[in-house]
């Protein structure tokens, strides 16, 4: 089985870094293909006819009339665990049903809540380190509430189920935002994002930054 995982062109998207380190932890080969978010290809009819939403990420499976395109990168997660089950390929979300929907819980939050700090501290200030105000006070709310959610979540530096799953990437990846730009953070959680941020798979979404 092969596939194509399309992200943004300047691998900031933390969607697409989300699917990115399932298709990776899956151990499936994947192509990866890139959209420039910035001038708008996403909405050109080469992507946006083939991904519903004319988002990244985008999944591709397969080739001619066997394709299966998925957009939103939970459900691409999902699809992906349920197609590439345990043991054969690692889980990506915890086995036991309240814990997956826990798992689900997370996933599903930081994709919907805390606009402020998404927008004043959007990835490319967390991967490329790009200049950034002091939070606003809207943000600094949303900021004490990430917090606070975080550490109630949060039990040691490790895992928050007891195994990895991809519910740790997407909440340290959003616990980044304040980590990496200095805004203030509880130490248990600087822990836990440093502790998911050196897992191999990420490493190799943030390798992609790198020129060459
Ligand atoms: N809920 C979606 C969010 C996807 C999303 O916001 N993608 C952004 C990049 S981070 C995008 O494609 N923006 C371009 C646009 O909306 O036109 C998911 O989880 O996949």
């Amino acid at each position: 089985m092969s596939f194509e995982l399309y992200a943004d062109s300047l691998f900031t998207s933390p969607y697409a870094l989300s699917v990115f380190v399932a298709l990776t932890e899956k151990g499936l080969p994947f192509s990866v293909k890139t959209v420039d978010l910035g001038s708008g290809e996403q909405r050109q009819a080469a992507f946006a006819d083939r991904a519903l939403t004319a988002r990244v990420p985008a999944l591709v499976e397969g080739e001619g009339h066997e394709q299966f395109v998925l957009t939103e990168s939970s459900a691409i997660t999902e699809y992906l665990d349920e197609s590439f089950p345990p043991p054969e390929y690692i889980a990506l979300y915890p086995q036991d049903r309240r814990q997956r929907a826990l798992a689900r819980q997370i996933q599903a939050w930081v994709r919907s809540d805390l606009v402020p700090v998404r927008v004043e501290r959007d990835t490319e200030t967390v991967f490329f380190k790009k200049p950034c105000a002091p939070l606003s006070e809207t943000a600094q709310t949303a900021a004490a509430k990430l917090v606070h959610v975080a550490e109630r979540l949060v039990q040691g530096p490790q895992h928050l189920f007891g195994d990895w799953s991809i519910a740790d990437t997407d909440l340290a990846i959003m616990l980044s935002r304040l980590v990496r730009n200095g805004d203030e953070v509880p130490v248990k959680l600087r822990e836990y994002v440093d502790f998911q941020w050196q897992r191999p798979s990420v490493q190799a979404w943030l390798a992609r930054h790198q020129p060459g």
